[in-house]
């Protein structure tokens, strides 16, 4: 029976298999979403050293961390939320893409770096072992912020992993994050993608963010990002030429030398009437549609390596929909992935047993 139990699993929809146990026929993969352990899709969860002898596609990590921000705090309850967000469990089917991603990738959620309060130096210490040891595995590392100070220690295990090539940035924001320092403080929430070009970990040419607005940086920041030759697309570029064209032009700079991408997500980028619960709102945003087709043209053309989707602050939160669109921001990932590699003719690996 249990062979039979397996092979039902991921199809929820026919369960139970006729003759099963009705008490015992559903897997925990296959229960409710709200129904168990939390982790992300109710996928296997799992340690380090079992992410390293398994050797996932895809592995969520948690970088549950916001002692950087310059505004309002809350995002380290952001991994959380994101993993809670979803009323699916079992083998979800990508109607966008015509796919089921769990039939075609190995993907696991690789829990949370071990971060600690007002410890900064270790926090992001500790979020970079953990996405270097699982891009070491061979999975692509899928960070859920946790504020945007993350993305440094984050991109750079992932320029570590993939050197010597070179990594190309895709960054979706309101806000450009190149501050020279918050308030004297060289690794905020605003300073990332600065320390980030200044280390070497991405060349600045190849650092493309789009969906910029409002009122933040001044003058001398955006000299030093002309200096630094960083390409953005201001939101009056997406609302003039369309979202698709600006995310071609993105993905072509990012490109410009590199053959792999890290993509940063701040929810930010979604305008504050569609995604609320995030700590520095900027109204004028992209819909939660053209990011989610963003995501899905990104992945299905480039070699992704990389992604972190940040700033979601559950406290501000509605209903939970800056959570439940930071969640599928993952999923259209997760899923062009998938179809890419089966449109390669690369083999299936489920992440479930069948
Ligand atoms: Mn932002």
């Amino acid at each position: 029976m249990a062979d039979e139990i397996r092979r039902h699993r991921g199809t929820n929809d026919e369960n139970p298999p006729a003759g099963a146990d009705p008490y015992l026929e559903f897997a925990d993969f296959d229960l409710p979403s709200y129904v168990g352990p939390l982790s992300f899709q109710k996928l296997p969860w799992l340690d380090d050293a079992a992410v390293a002898e398994r050797r996932p596609d895809v592995a969520i990590v948690g970088a549950p961390f916001d002692d950087a921000v310059s505004h309002r705090p809350g995002a380290r309850f952001g991994p959380r939320a994101i993993r809670a967000a979803t009323y699916h469990s079992g083998s979800v089917n990508s109607l966008q893409l015509g796919i089921q991603p769990f039939e075609w990738l190995d993907v696991v959620d690789a829990g949370d770096a071990p971060v600690v309060p007002s410890n900064l130096e270790r926090s992001h210490e500790v979020i970079r072992r953990k996405v270097l040891a699982v891009a070491g595995s061979g999975a692509v590392p899928i960070v859920l912020g946790g504020d945007h100070s993350i993305t440094y220690p984050s991109a750079s295990a992932v320029a570590a992993h993939v050197a010597p090539r070179r990594l190309g940035v895709v960054h979706f924001d309101a806000h450009a994050d190149t501050a020279a320092t918050t308030w004297g403080v060289l690794k905020s929430h605003g300073t990332p993608m600065r320390r980030l070009i200044e280390s070497g970990a991405v060349a600045g040419r190849n650092f493309v963010q789009v969906g910029l607005r409002g009122y933040w940086p001044p003058p001398e920041t955006m000299e030093w990002m002309e200096a630094n030759g960083l390409r953005y697309h201001f939101m009056t570029e997406i609302e003039e030429r369309g979202a698709e064209a600006v995310v071609a032009d993105a993905i072509a700079e990012a490109l410009d030398g590199p053959d792999v991408i890290y993509l940063s997500v701040d929810i930010d980028v979604i305008d504050p009437g569609m995604a609320p619960g995030t700590g520095t709102p900027e109204p004028g945003g992209m819909l939660t549609r053209e990011l989610l087709r963003a995501i899905r043209q990104i992945g299905g053309a480039v070699n992704l390596v990389g992604m972190d989707v940040v700033e979601v602050a559950p406290a501000y939160d509605v209903s939970e929909v800056t959570a439940a669109a930071a969640n599928r921001c993952v999923m259209e990932a997760i899923s062009a992935i998938a179809a890419r590699r089966r449109d390669r003719g690369e083999a299936a690996r489920p992440s479930f047993d069948r």
